[in-house]
């Protein structure tokens, strides 16, 4: 069939194809043929003409896409609450109503507070050259004198800061500073001999639309697979050759034991410490107990992480034996209260084993992303210093470098405590009161740990506006909710933002729906409401025509635009797939680490200079709040986590009734712990600690380590008259807390769970 992406179609039997892509928060960007006849889309068909090798294949959840489009709960027109917050009663108002309203409380807010009362919430909902509901609301609230944010990536600031205290910030001119590349092109796993899954999951978890692709064809060459992970996950069931079960939190423990073995048995690289790593020695005299006494034998560790110590003296072994060898780590493990030192102690086993920079090995890192073809924003940002908020806060602090390691001022809020600032202001050591909240592109009541507690914040607010397509939990908080367009309703560029390297072109498919509008006219609209002077009309196409001439990788290749736009997505050839740190190892001297000491940091001056125990200039393992050591556990001796979800992305999707077929939410339980508490398969369960209590069914599964259960994130928060979560969010029991590295901690979780709700 003839692809064309005219507004006019002279195609056979009325139907045009439109090639676009998704841009969910997954990561993955599958490229996408939607066929429309009358305005209308009436099916998706993944894209098969980028051919036989290198596949991107289309995921579960874009094939649904088309019922998250139509679904009957997508919000049409701007709605005004109709009722007490949070009880979803709204009614539906103009846009100029609903504009006006905003405007003026806006005006009043600022008059009566100040800018400092205003705050807005980043996430990567939806992240495109053109629209990004992040980048529109910085623009607006940056124009209109200042508001509130955020810091500390609620996905990896764990790994972020492991990266910047081990190799320093990236170098690549245009990097933002909070995203090293430490990522190998996934094709790189075919020249290993040894791939080990440190809790990556790519069959669920997409990082990078062609991960598992090229897991299962190095699976299928007889590349051994070694998983590591408290579940049996879905990718471990496609190509692990051997599941180790790990008690959560306690990777630490095991790879410190993996470096004792080393030692004792000098299998580790020592000519590789020498030349590339700073401190080693600092290491070593903690993993073999000259620093506190206890050497860190596997008999030690087995105590800990649960797994024999002869198992992990076998894995050490292959592990150093077997060159090159990946060692993969993943953000998820390290979104955790000890987060950072996971990803510490996996990139010092990689240098340990000479892994780094290295074909077929890996830099760990956790944040698997590579700098090729990666995104300019040009216009949309601001310039960062505008934010007056931010310049003229008068409590402001220097820090040595709590945040990424970077001497900076510290005027934000830390993510995970959003809400709790909400409530408690400067009065709870804030540096504001704040009283406004606009809401794009996230539902981080939903999706940041303690609803319960979160849900007293949104309530303290005067005003807060949500633009979404859908009533989520946190819109459902809002005084006005305005509807926005979806992915298919406008052109935009996007890139997979794990690995790449391409570009998608998304064309618009449909005209938009109901009333929707994107941020991007939406804060134009409201900064003409409020009178901001000189606030750009920005328009797609021109935006867009400057991204690829100025992006470098689409200028260096001389992309023609038109062509580009047509193709739906334009690939970058590789010779041969990226290796992070190449060039650092194989020309040291013209290449130094961007680390004071110019090499990989095993040990960091910059950290010794916080003091901080629970932040120690070597990584260790350390014991934590709520894990199996914390007295709490009497009370409540299961640990859960929350991986993300395979039928959704986050909260969205959650409506796709396609996609509640492919597996229910419920609770992941061994027999034992089910046994124990007389739960059988399917049964309906309650789950609890202080901060909550959930509703969901048991699925009592031998895939996951006694101990533990597991309730993916995402579903949303659905209190009942009695306060029980009925939708099985498992947010309603995590804590509202970040680790000393500013990872946002909702991995680290005890919880009881039983058949009978005794909270
Ligand atoms: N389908 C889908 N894909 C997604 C997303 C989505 O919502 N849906 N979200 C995207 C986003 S924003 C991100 S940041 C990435 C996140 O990617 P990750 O952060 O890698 O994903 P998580 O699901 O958090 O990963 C947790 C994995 O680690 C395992 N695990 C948990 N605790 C431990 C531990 O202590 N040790 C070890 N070894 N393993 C452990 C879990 O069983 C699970 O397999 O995924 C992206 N991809
Ligand atoms: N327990 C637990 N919680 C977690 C995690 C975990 O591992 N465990 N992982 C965390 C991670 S890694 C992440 S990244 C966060 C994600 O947290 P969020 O970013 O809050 O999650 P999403 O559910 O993706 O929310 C995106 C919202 O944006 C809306 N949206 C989509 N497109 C647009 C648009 O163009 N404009 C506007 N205005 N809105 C749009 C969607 O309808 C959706 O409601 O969750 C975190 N939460
Ligand atoms: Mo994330």
């Amino acid at each position: 069939m003839k692809v064309q992406n005219d507004e006019v179609q002279p195609n056979e039997d009325d139907v045009k194809i439109i090639r676009t892509s998704s841009t969910f928060d997954c990561g993955g960007r599958c490229p996408l043929l939607v066929h429309v006849k009358n305005g209308k889309i009436i099916r998706i068909e993944g894209d098969n003409l980028v051919g036989e090798e290198d596949q991107l294949r289309t995921c579960l959840r874009c094939r649904a896409i088309r019922h998250h489009i139509y679904s009957p709960e997508r919000i049409m027109y701007p709605m005004k609450r109709d009722g007490p917050k949070g009880s979803g009663k709204f009614k539906r108002v103009s846009w100029d109503e609903a504009l006006d309203e905003i405007a003026e409380n806006m005006i009043r807010i600022k008059e009566k507070y100040g800018n400092e009362a205003f705050f807005t919430q980043l996430s990567g909902g939806y992240i495109g050259a053109f629209h990004s509901p992040p980048l529109a609301m910085i623009r607006l609230f940056y124009a209109f004198g200042g508001a509130g944010i955020h810091y500390g990536n609620v996905s990896s600031e764990g790994a972020v800061w492991a990266c910047m205290a081990t190799y320093g910030p990236p170098t690549k001119p245009g990097t933002p500073p909070g995203s090293p590349f430490v990522g190998h092109g996934r094709k790189d796993m075919l020249n290993s001999k040894l791939i080990i899954l440190l809790g990556w999951d790519p069959a669920r978890m997409i990082s990078g639309t062609d991960s598992i692709y090229n897991l299962i064809k190095a699976h299928e060459k007889g590349i051994k697979v070694i998983s590591i992970n408290p579940r049996y996950s879905d990718t471990d069931i496609a190509c692990a050759d051997d599941w180790i079960p790990i008690i959560p939190g306690t990777d630490t423990a095991m790879m410190a034991a993996w470096a004792n073995v080393m030692i004792k048995e000098n299998l580790q690289d020592q000519a590789f410490l020498d030349k590339y790593t700073h401190g080693f020695d600092k290491f070593k005299e903690y993993v073999m107990g000259q620093e506190d006494g206890i050497e860190k034998t596997p008999e030690w560790a087995e105590k800990i992480c649960g797994i024999p110590a002869e198992k992990i003296r076998e894995v050490a072994r292959e592990y150093a034996t077997t060159k090159p060898a990946c060692l993969m780590d993943c953000q998820g493990p390290a979104r955790s209260a000890r987060g950072e030192q996971y990803i510490r102690m996996a990139i010092t086993m990689s240098a340990m084993t000479g892994n780094i920079g290295k074909s077929g090995g890996s830099a760990c890192g956790g944040l698997m992303g590579i700098p090729m073809a990666h995104m300019f924003f040009g216009p949309m940002v601001p310039p960062s210093q505008m934010n007056l908020v931010e310049i003229n806060y008068p409590g402001k602090k220097k820090t040595s470098g709590s945040v990424n390691l970077q001497d900076r001022l510290i005027t934000k809020v830390h993510t995970n405590k959003m809400f709790h600032a909400m409530l408690k202001g400067k009065a709870g050591g804030y540096p504001f009161d704040i009283k406004f909240l606009w809401a794009a592109g996230n539902d981080f009541l939903n999706q940041l740990g303690n609803i319960n507690a979160s849900i007293e914040g949104l309530k303290n607010l005067e005003y807060q506006v949500s633009n979404e397509l859908f009533m989520t939990p946190q819109a459902r908080y809002a005084d006005m909710i305005l509807p926005v367009t979806s992915i298919m309703e406008r052109n935009d560029i996007g890139r997979p933002w794990p690995s790449g390297p391409y570009f998608v072109y998304m064309n618009k498919a449909i005209e938009p729906m109901g009333e929707c509008k994107s941020d991007v006219e939406i804060t134009e609209l409201i900064a003409e409401k409020l009178g901001i002077e000189n606030f750009k009309h920005l328009e797609d196409e021109r935006v867009l025509r400057q991204f690829v001439r100025k992006t470098p990788d689409i200028k260096k290749h001389k992309v023609d635009y038109a062509k580009y736009k047509e193709d739906g997505i334009w690939r970058m050839q590789q010779d041969e797939p990226y290796v992070a740190f190449k060039k650092q190892i194989e020309e040291p001297e013209l290449y130094p680490f961007n680390t004071p000491s110019g090499k990989i940091e095993i040990y960091s001056e910059r950290v010794a200079v916080q003091n901080n125990p629970d932040l120690p200039p070597i990584p260790k393992y350390l014991s934590h709040w709520e894990d199996r050591f914390d007295p709490l556990y009497e009370q409540y001796p299961l640990q859960m986590i929350s991986p993300h979800p395979k039928n959704r992305v986050h909260s969205e999707l959650a409506e796709v009734d396609w996609l509640k077929e492919v597996v229910p939410q419920r609770a992941w339980i061994n027999p034992v712990d089910a046994e124990a508490r007389g739960i059988k398969m399917g049964d309906d369960v309650y789950v609890w600690n202080d901060r909550g209590i959930l509703a969901t069914e048991a699925w009592v599964t031998k895939r996951i380590v006694t101990g533990a259960i597991a309730i993916p994130e995402g579903a949303w928060f659905t209190p009942d008259e009695k306060g029980i979560d009925r939708g099985g969010c498992p947010n309603t029991l995590t804590k509202d807390e970040y680790s000393p590295g500013g990872a946002s901690a909702l991995k680290t979780c005890l919880v009881q769970v039983g058949k009978e709700a005794l909270r």
